[in-house]
């Protein structure tokens, strides 16, 4: 049920990020200050660390970096990586772009990816047997979050296409739904019961298929680390940040469309589709330009982020306000 709708912005910050406020850094992941600290918040002091030693290793590492698409060339400089890797949105750890230290809590493995709903062959995916079984390829991408500003990186991953293949997809299936995982215990940014948790998006089947559409496994030749969504998340280049939904544990065939994340939080500044377009500002503020992560160098922004000859296809009104928000 979607009766509580507070946006992130709304909030004073004591509320919007609980966890700041409770740990510093040192002791929230290593010190026993920061487990009586945790266990007094009820408990939590029992959810894995990341790096545990019993958990089982990364069994992908061999396949990095894996062979770039000459295809997809830049018009700007890369990201650095440090930059890329320290200014993330991961509102499961909460809400500010500093969360890449409380998402080494996440542990990555074992993972399973549950492939389910409309499909001849739903299966439960092993991450190591998922990627291993897919053709992996790197692309130089834009990326480019709703709130203006983008980033240009070296993305690892497999196209969307080859696993709807390998599942089946009846003619009844419509849509794809990508759901992040739920574990309050290790991502506290989940304790805000006001979100709709888990993280959802969705894309339909056509979106699935096209050649843009990825499912990312790694970043800058290496697999991807916690906070850019690790062990598989969705890029969608062509689409507002919000749509490339990260650390994915299920992905379901529908026929009906599902309300994603942000829609049910902010109905009137996020919708379905989220394509990139300069002609439709946020209600909040202007579309027209972008800031580059690092540099602060700002760029106009380009109809679907530049992508346009493989997706402009798909929607059949450029000039309608609901394919661009
Ligand atoms: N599960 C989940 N996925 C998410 C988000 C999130 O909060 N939770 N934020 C989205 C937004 S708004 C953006 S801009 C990108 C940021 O990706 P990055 O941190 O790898 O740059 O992740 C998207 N995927
Ligand atoms: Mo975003």
């Amino acid at each position: 049920m979607n009766f509580i709708r507070k946006p992130e912005w709304a909030m004073p910050e004591r509320e919007a990020t609980p966890e700041a406020v409770f740990f510093d850094r040192r002791n929230f992941l290593m010190g026993a200050a920061g487990a009586v600290a945790v266990g007094a918040l009820g408990g939590i002091a029992s959810a894995g660390i990341a790096g545990a030693a019993e958990a089982p290793k990364d069994k992908t590492l061999d396949l990095y970096p894996a062979k770039r698409n000459p295809d997809f060339k830049l018009d700007r400089p890369l990201t650095e990586e440090q930059v890329a890797a320290t200014y993330n949105n991961f509102y499961e750890f909460g809400g500010t772009k500093g969360i890449y230290w409380l998402s080494k809590r996440l542990q990555l493995r074992p993972w399973e990816v549950k492939v389910s709903g409309l499909v001849n062959k739903p299966k439960t995916y092993d991450i190591d047997s998922l990627i291993r079984s897919m053709p992996l390829q790197e692309r130089l991408l834009r990326f480019r979050c709703v709130e203006a500003w983008a980033m240009a990186v070296p993305w690892t991953g497999f196209l969307i296409r080859d696993l709807i293949k390998a599942v089946e997809p009846k003619s009844s299936a419509k849509y794809i739904v990508f759901k992040t995982f739920y574990k309050p215990k290790v991502a506290l940014g989940q304790l805000r019961v006001w979100y709709s948790w888990p993280y959802t998006e969705a894309l339909t089947i056509e979106e699935g298929m096209n050649e843009m559409a990825m499912l990312a496994t790694g970043v800058y030749g290496k697999p991807l680390p916690q906070q850019h969504g690790a062990p598989l998340r969705l890029i969608l280049p062509w689409k507002y940040g919000f749509k490339n939904g990260k650390s994915i544990v299920s992905i379901e065939f529908t026929e009906k469309r599902p309300k994603t994340f942000w829609e049910r939080a902010a109905p009137s500044e996020y919708g379905f589709w989220a394509n990139i377009n300069p002609a439709f500002d946020h209600p909040r503020w202007s579309q027209k330009s972008e800031r580059m992560l690092g540099t602060n160098k700002r760029r106009p922004t380009q109809l679907f982020n530049g992508y346009g000859k493989w997706v402009a296809g798909m929607y059949p009104d450029l000039k309608d306000r609901k394919y661009f928000f």
